[in-house]
């Protein structure tokens, strides 16, 4: 298992104040497949104007393509979205569009010039957070974030919010299309046989549609996101993905969920990033989870 990064709570802050978010991306081969094709990125800027402007960037890549094609097609989006987005000058949402074009060209023009990356392409779901300045939060303390996102593909981005799990994102896939015009149930389709046919990918033209909100999302304490790729939510059903979260920090809640996406199969690369959006005050109830060990992962 890869981890992206260290859970920012071990960051400690110049002010001292305690860290508002809890982050983990964590990566595993899965028992199936001979390597890795999924990339994550975990991005947190150093300094608090940056957040303020720009914001914390996590991001998953699931590649497809023979050979080398997918791994490389995965590690060129995540390495182009992070490096572009905080380039540009922008806002948070047409920066992370403009990064996400800048990716796809790059994925499509490094497979034109080699046969052996010939149609390789990639899924790319990123979701930035950035804080609000303190004269943009208003007297509802519980907003001290807002969120953008940018999509691409069948990986998916969830948020958990008032013990409800939700789906932000939609299947860019032949059934995801056919549960959206009511023709297959969400049930149905998990189990369809062309349920990994996506119908848009980094990478296979010059130009990609690439899905985001229409505004900010208003991020409230206590929102647990989940980005993951579909070797998790092809093998863990949503409610028990959410009983996952709801009792772990970040860094416990990704490395559980890889474990039990491979106690059912592990067919797929699996790769998670969880978001716990921490109070303030940092008088959240610590998780109830009582073990800190972390499985071997190969
Ligand atoms: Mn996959």
């Amino acid at each position: 298992m890869t981890w992206f990064s260290r859970r920012s709570t071990a960051a400690r802050e110049p002010s001292g104040s305690p860290p508002l978010l809890d982050v983990a991306v964590l990566t595993d081969r899965g028992l199936v497949r001979e390597q890795n094709e999924d990339a994550g990125r975990y991005v947190r800027p150093g300094d608090a104007a940056t957040r303020q402007v720009q914001g914390s960037l996590v991001l998953v890549a699931d590649g497809m393509g023979g050979h080398a094609g997918g791994a490389v097609a995965s590690e060129m989006a995540a390495e182009t979205v992070a490096q572009c987005y905080y380039e540009a000058d922008r806002s948070p949402s047409d920066a992370l569009q403009a990064a996400v074009q800048e990716a796809n060209r790059a994925i499509f023009e490094a497979a034109q010039q080699d046969a052996s990356l010939y149609r390789m392409g990639t899924t790319c779901t990123a979701l930035v957070l950035r804080e609000l300045k303190p004269e943009e939060i208003e007297t509802d303390a519980a907003v001290r974030f807002e969120a953008v996102m940018a999509h691409v593909g069948d990986s998916r981005l969830y948020l958990f919010r008032s013990g409800q799990l939700h789906q932000m994102t939609e299947d860019d896939s032949v059934v995801g299309e056919l549960v959206r015009r009511g023709l297959l149930t969400r049930e149905e389709a998990r189990y369809h046989e062309h349920r990994h046919v996506i119908t848009r990918a980094l990478g296979l033209d010059p130009e990609v549609q690439v899905a985001q909100w229409a505004r900010p999302l208003r991020v409230e304490t206590g929102d647990i996101f989940i980005v993951a790729s579909d070797g998790l939510f092809d093998l863990v059903e949503d409610e028990l993905m959410a009983s996952v979260v709801v009792d772990a920090d970040a860094h416990t809640a990704a490395t559980r969920l890889i474990a039990l996406a491979n106690e059912r199969g592990g067919r797929d690369n699996i790769t998670v990033g969880i978001v716990r959006v921490l109070s303030p005050s940092g008088s959240d109830e610590q998780p109830t989870s009582d073990t800190r060990e972390l499985p071997a992962f190969s």
